[in-house]
């Protein structure tokens, strides 16, 4: 069991307390608990081994830490099965739906007796939820739209997790017998923003009977699903499935591209080989003879002309190897095949984050840690962006906050050296499209930063109008979080991106791409439109910590997916660059 896997297990206990009505103080510590365990850099696993004592963490009690050692030497926890008795697991389910709280959760259960989405469905589209007391007909409406919002969902996990529930996985296949490669494909390597299944392809000594043995003896997972002699499937706690297969040294490349995906980008290669009279598949590059019909072709038949090596397969169709993260058939075959692929920036362009929190409002560590930390990390710049003052409950800046901040980064740029601490915020963009920050305050600080985090059900026009309105303001350098979705759990907001990538465009402001792995927010396509437009994309952590500041790989490998080289996001300049560009206006 990983961290992640013993947080969601603790959350799960929290939210079925919550429908029961516990007390909010002892869902409150769970809660407390599930963040010191997904912040955790070691595995509770060592630890308890160990023998270590976990109550010495932070927010975990004896009770808790009773939890999380029951769990990880039992695999079950007690008090969950004995909550579990009265109200069924899958209620967390109907919970995480928009528009069920856990109070309606429970008296849907108790009620009407829906357990599952499947059958609060049923019971919306027979009426019997409309006419429950504290429900009505546009909750109703609400809550099937959520449904549908799940359906699409379900069964995709956020990169961060699956890298995270794969290390065991593949700790556990560096004592596998004979292994001497093994290759993460599929979605995974194209490093789409949510993951279907795992697809690892091993290559071994001898026929990797062995190998598929050992893999599926892995300790961490909750079933197996195949156990063949050259492919294997686990399924693990979280309902993360991971194919295991094995491929000869001769194919190994060709198994790569081909596994790699997508589907989408096989098939445009695939016609472009049938055209130069070759055939690909998962065991090479292959000639077809004179006056035969492939069809009658076993997979191997014809004069072999690559399958060791990836690049060496994408080179017998005339082509340039191919960028896993440009692999969708957008574009790509043909710009391989003319010369044309861009050089993708990398996350070693990057010489700054511009957006962080501190505890000037929801971060949980102070100025001057943070800038210790982007210091290590080798940047030359940063910005602090605090939330503005509407942001009440996360105590947003006001006015008189801001400047006392400026204060304190004066004395924080004196005493962490070698790094540019720029002042900022992340004002928020008011219900009518204003700025939550008056202008003096806007021209004192070096980047402005605004961004949308209320009244979000907006309809599209309001909406588009508002944001436009919002950066039209001449103080205004960086549209943060464009779209405001949370990757399985909030939809974007309604906005027209094309409209507000055409004016962003042309008062030369930015889009950020937030490189949190739960928002990855510009999207692949609207970060390759923005390129297509000229509008520089900005990739910022968002950190409210120092750990939060090595999402920007993620935020990295999106850029890529968008086809952005360094010379497209803006912070990959230096920093006289980008204080030239962020002097713009007044030039
Ligand atoms: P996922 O798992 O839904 O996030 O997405 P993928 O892309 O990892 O898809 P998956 O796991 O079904 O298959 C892995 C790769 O294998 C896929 O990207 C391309 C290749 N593949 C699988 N099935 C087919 C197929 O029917 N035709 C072709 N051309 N390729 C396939
Ligand atoms: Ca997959
Ligand atoms: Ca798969
Ligand atoms: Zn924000």
């Amino acid at each position: 069991m990983e961290n992640l896997d013993v947080a969601r297990t603790l959350e799960e206990l929290a939210d079925l307390l919550e429908i029961q009505g516990a007390n909010p103080f002892r869902i409150r510590a769970y809660r407390n608990a599930v963040n010191t365990v997904e912040s955790l850099s070691r595995p509770l696993r060592d630890m308890v081994d160990a023998g270590e004592d976990l109550t010495e963490l932070p927010a975990v009690g004896k009770e808790i830490a009773g939890h999380i050692t029951e769990l990880l030497t039992k695999g079950n926890l007690t008090r969950l099965d004995e909550v579990a008795a009265e109200f069924p697991r899958t209620l967390v389910e109907l919970m995480r739906l928009d528009g069920v709280g856990p109070k309606k959760a429970r008296k849907l259960f108790t009620e009407l007796d829906v357990r599952t989405v499947d059958d609060l469905q049923a019971a919306l589209e027979a009426g019997r939820v409309e006419a429950l007391e504290g429900f009505g007909e546009k909750s109703a409406q609400k809550i099937l739209h959520a449904i549908e919002e799940h359906r699409r969902h379900v069964g995709r996990f956020l990169l961060d997790d699956v890298e995270q529930l794969l290390a065991g996985v593949r700790a556990h296949m560096e004592s596998a017998p004979g292994v001497k490669r093994l290759e993460v494909a599929g979605s995974l390597r194209r490093r789409k923003e949510t993951i279907g299944d795992v697809d690892l392809l091993a290559e071994c000594e001898g026929d990797g009977t062995d190998v598929v043995a050992h893999f599926v003896a892995f300790p961490g997972a909750a079933r197996v699903e195949a156990a063949g002699g050259t492919k294997g499937n686990i399924v693990l706690p979280s309902g993360l499935s991971i194919d295991l297969r094995v491929i000869p040294h001769r194919s190994f490349g060709a198994a790569l591209q081909y596994f790699s995906g997508s589907k989408e980008h096989n098939v445009a290669v695939r016609t472009h080989a049938v055209r130069q009279g070759l055939r690909v598949n998962e065991w090479g590059v292959f000639r077809v003879p004179d006056g035969v019909d492939p069809g009658t072709l076993g997979k191997e038949d014809g004069e072999r002309l690559a399958g060791e090596d990836e690049a060496g397969v994408y080179a017998a169709l005339g082509m340039a190897w191919v960028p896993p993260e440009l692999r969708e058939n957008r574009g790509e075959v043909e710009a391989a095949l003319s010369g044309g692929l861009p050089r993708l920036v990398d996350v070693e362009d990057i010489r700054g984050d511009l957006q962080m929190h501190s505890t000037w409002s929801d971060g949980k560590v102070s100025v001057e840690e943070m800038a210790l930390a982007c210091r290590e990390r080798g940047y030359e710049y940063m910005a602090i962006t605090d939330h503005s003052q509407a942001m009440a409950m996360v105590q947003g800046l006001t006015p008189e906050r801001a400047r006392a901040q400026w204060q304190e980064i004066e004395d924080v740029r004196r005493s962490v050296e070698g790094i540019a601490i720029l002042r900022s915020a992340e004002v928020d963009i008011l219900k009518d499209g204003g700025l939550d920050l008056p202008d003096d305050i806007l021209e004192g600080l070096d980047v402005v930063v605004v961004s949308v985090h209320s009244f979000m059900d907006q309809d599209k026009k309001t909406m588009t109008d508002r944001v436009l309105e919002a950066i039209r303001h001449p103080e205004v350098d960086v549209l943060a979080h464009p779209t405001g979705r949370l990757l399985n759990r909030r939809e974007a907001f309604e906005l027209d991106v094309e409209a507000v990538l055409e004016a962003a465009a042309e008062l030369d402001v930015a889009l950020e791409l937030n490189a949190n792995p739960n928002r990855l927010d510009l999207s692949d396509v609207h970060v390759h439109r923005a390129k297509e437009l000229g509008v520089k994309v900005v990739v910022s952590t968002d950190a409210h910590s120092p750990r939060g500041l090595d999402y920007m790989r993620f935020g990295v490998d999106q850029a890529r997916r968008g086809w952005l080289e360094a010379r497209d996001v803006l912070n990959t300049m230096s920093l006289a660059e980008l204080r030239t560009w962020l002097a713009r206006r007044s030039a």
